[in-house]
């Protein structure tokens, strides 16, 4: 069976692209340039930034690629394309302007359930400083964020957590109604 991945796409600055939406749309064309099969990408939304007052707000997408045969292999890939976005932006802006994160590979858990299960009840807190040093499979924060969930529900609705048993479509119904209408189409 082919490997597939899930990947979160984020912009809140300008690049040499262009705005959000265009520096996403380039992003997309460095992956398939980069030699990643691109399955399916959900819609392009405007999301608030996240804490609220952080910086500008967002153009968050999801896609569906494979190729790789290994998620090290993929976050090569990745780490390459933002380093490509973010050497620019360093110079120009002195900020990100792309991120590109690995949400999962197909039913995947890594490195393991327990520790896996300890980063995604991690207290919120917590969250804003402690940073796992490792790849976490599925992505420990995936079902608390309404610009990953809202973006992945248009591609992948009706993957399923390994460890938790819910659907996107499942986790995105368990957010706050009024969060999830903020995230908007462009
Ligand atoms: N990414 C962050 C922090 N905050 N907020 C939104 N709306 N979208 C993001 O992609 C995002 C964020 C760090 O990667
Ligand atoms: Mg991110
Ligand atoms: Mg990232």
């Amino acid at each position: 069976m082919v490997q597939e991945f899930l990947i979160a796409l984020g912009s809140n600055l300008g690049s040499e692209a262009g705005g959000r939406g265009e520096t996403l749309g380039a992003a997309v064309a460095a992956m398939a340039a980069a030699g990643l099969h691109l399955r399916r990408l959900s819609r392009f939304y405007a999301t608030p930034c996240f804490p609220a007052g952080a910086g500008p707000d967002y153009v968050n997408a999801c896609a569906a690629v494979s190729g790789p045969d290994s998620p090290e292999a993929l976050l090569k890939i990745l780490h390459a394309i933002e380093a490509d976005f973010g050497r620019e932006r360093a110079q120009r802006w002195g900020s990100r302007s792309l991120d590109l994160d690995l949400l999962a590979l197909d039913g995947a858990v890594r490195p393991d359930a327990e520790t896996q299960t300890r980063w995604r009840m991690l207290p919120p807190e917590a969250q804003s400083h402690e940073t796992p040093d490792r790849l976490i499979l599925p992505h420990p924060r995936m079902q608390d964020r309404v610009f990953v969930l809202v973006p992945l529900a248009d591609i992948a609705a009706d993957w399923r957590h390994p460890l938790t048993g819910e659907t996107v479509a499942g986790m995105l119904a368990a957010l706050p109604r009024q969060d999830r209408a903020e995230a908007r189409p462009i």
